[in-house]
C-alpha cells in the first residue's frame, strides 16, 4: 500500500509531503521531481505567483544516493515569498495578524470553514484550502509515476474545455503526445480550440473574471486486475473518482463515456470482447467503460474526465457576501488569483491517478524492492497471457482511437 500525507499553508514557510510504502531501489532525483512541478506551473491564465514561484525542493528523508530506501520519503517544497512577505502574517508564534479577512468568498471553503472551526479570520481556512497544496500532491504523484514506469504504465492528460471552448477529440492522447501538449499554452492538442481558449481567457481576464473547464486523463499500459469488485472502497473507479474529485475546485468526474453512456441503449453502451489469436490475448477495441469493469481494470486505457468550476476568487470581486464582523452585505475580498487553472489541474489529475494506480499496484504486486515488485508483476502478466487473457501492457494494447466514434463527447 502507498500512503501519503501533505502539510502546509499556501503562504507558510513550505509544503511537506510524506510518502510511505514505496519499495527500495526506486531511482529518484530532485531534478526529475522538479520537472513535474514545472509542468504544474504552466498554463496561460495563471496568476502572477506562478511567474516567480520557484518550487525549491529539499529531499529530507527516505532517499539516499538517488534511490529510495524503503523508508518513508519526506520532501519539502519551499514557498518563495515566505521570507519576504509572510513571516509575520503566517507566523507560528503566538500573536495576531495585522488584518483579518471577514468577507468570505462564495464558492470557497472560507465561510463554512470559519463556522466549523470557530475562526473569525478567513485566512485560517483559505491558507490550507488553497490549490497551492497540489504542488505537494504532484511531488507524491511523481514518485508514483516513477514506480508505475517500472510496469510500463504511463499517464497523460490534456485540456478538453476552457469556458465555452472545447477541443475536438478523435484520438486518445498517447504518452508520446505529452511534449506537444505541454508546449501548448493551455495544454490542448487541438490548435483551433487552443486559440479559442486563449481568446476566452483574455476576455475573462479583461473584466477580472475567471473560467473553469475540463481535462481528460488517461493511463496507458495498466494491466488487467487493478482494483476489485469485492468492496465499494476497493473498486478502482470509486478510488479514482474520489481522488480526482478531491482536487481543489473540481465539481465532476466521469470514467470512460461517463454520463453519455446513460442515454444509450444497452446494446451500444459496452466494450466488445475480442480474442487476438496471434497475440494470444483478449482485446477491447473501445473504452466506453474507461478501462474499468466491475471496479477492476480490464487492460484497456484507463480514461477519466475531470471538470473544474470557475475559480471563486475574482480579480474584480462581484460576488455577494456578508462581512462576518459587522453582518453587513459586502463584496467578497480581493486576492491575487489565477484567471483559469485548468491546464495545471490536468497535471494534478495525472498525479492523483498515478497515486491511485500505484497504490493498487503495490497492493497487488507487493515487494520490498523495486526488483521484487517488478518480478511479481512480470510473473502475473506472463501467467495471464498463457491463460490466455488480456494483458494490456503498453500503449499498443488496444488501438489509440475512440474506436470509430464509439466514445463521443459533447
Ligand atoms: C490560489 C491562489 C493563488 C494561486 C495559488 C492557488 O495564490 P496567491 O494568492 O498566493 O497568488 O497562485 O496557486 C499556487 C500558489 C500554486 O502553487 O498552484 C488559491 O487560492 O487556491
Amino acid at each position: 500500500m502507498l500512503r501519503y500525507l501533505t502539510a502546509g499553508e499556501s503562504h507558510g514557510r513550505s509544503l511537506v509531503v510524506t510518502v510511505e510504502g514505496l519499495p527500495a531501489g526506486l531511482e529518484v532525483t530532485a531534478q526529475q521531481l522538479g520537472v513535474e512541478l514545472a509542468r504544474r506551473r504552466l498554463g496561460y491564465g495563471r496568476g502572477p505567483r506562478m511567474r516567480f514561484e520557484a518550487d525549491e525542493l529539499v529531499l529530507i528523508a527516505g532517499i539516499r544516493h538517488g534511490r529510495t530506501l524503503g523508508s518513508p520519503v519526506a520532501i519539502e517544497i519551499k514557498n518563495s515569498e515566505w521570507e519576504r512577505k509572510w513571516t509575520q502574517e503566517m507566523s507560528p508564534d503566538p500573536g495576531a495578524p495585522s488584518t483579518k479577512l471577514t468577507k468570505p468568498r462564495p464558492g470557497h471553503a472560507d465561510l463554512a470553514g470559519m463556522l466549523k472551526y470557530g475562526f473569525d479570520d478567513a485566512r485560517d481556512v483559505l491558507e490550507r484550502a488553497s490549490a497551492r497544496e497540489t504542488a505537494a500532491r504532484v511531488v507524491a504523484g511523481a514518485l508514483a509515476k516513477a514506480l508505475l514506469a517500472q510496469l510500463g504504465i504511463e499517464i497523460v492528460s490534456h485540456v478538453v474545455q476552457i469556458g465555452e471552448a472545447k477541443a475536438a477529440r478523435t484520438n486518445l492522447p498517447l504518452p508520446g503526445d505529452l511534449a506537444r501538449i505541454d508546449a501548448s499554452e493551455v495544454r490542448c492538442l487541438d490548435p483551433d480550440a487552443e486559440a479559442s481558449m486563449i481568446a476566452e481567457i483574455k476576455a475573462a481576464a479583461k473584466v477580472g473574471d475567471s473560467l473553469g473547464g475540463s481535462v481528460e486523463v488517461v493511463a496507458h499500459g495498466a494491466p488487467v486486475g487493478l482494483g476489485s469488485h469485492v468492496h465499494w472502497d476497493r473498486k478502482l473507479d470509486s478510488q479514482l473518482a474520489g481522488a480526482l474529485m478531491s482536487i481543489q475546485a473540481v465539481k465532476a468526474v466521469s470514467i470512460g463515456a461517463g454520463i453519455e453512456v446513460a442515454s444509450r441503449h444497452g446494446s451500444e453502451a459496452h466494450d466488445a470482447i475480442h480474442y487476438d489469436a496471434d497475440r494470444d490475448r483478449y482485446l477491447r477495441p473501445t473504452w466506453l467503460s474507461g478501462g474499468i469493469e466491475g471496479g477492476i481494470s480490464n487492460g484497456a486505457p484507463i480514461v477519466a474526465e475531470v471538470w473544474m468550476k470557475p475559480l471563486a476568487t475574482l480579480n474584480r470581486p462581484v460576488l455577494e457576501t456578508v462581512d462576518t464582523a459587522t453582518k453587513e452585505s459586502a463584496l467578497s475580498f480581493k486576492e491575487r488569483t489565477d484567471v483559469v487553472a485548468v491546464p495545471a489541474m490536468g497535471v494534478v489529475a495525472e498525479a492523483m491517478m498515478a497515486l491511485v494506480l500505484a497504490n493498487e499496484a503495490t497492493r497487488k504486486f507487493g515487494g520490498d524492492s523495486v526488483a521484487e515488485f517488478a518480478r511479481n508483476w512480470r510473473g502475473y502478466v506472463e501467467n495471464l497471457s498463457a491463460t490466455p487473457s488480456a494483458v494490456g501492457v503498453g500503449p499498443q494494447a488496444g488501438s489509440a482511437s475512440y474506436g470509430g466514434g464509439e466514445l463521443p463527447h459533447g
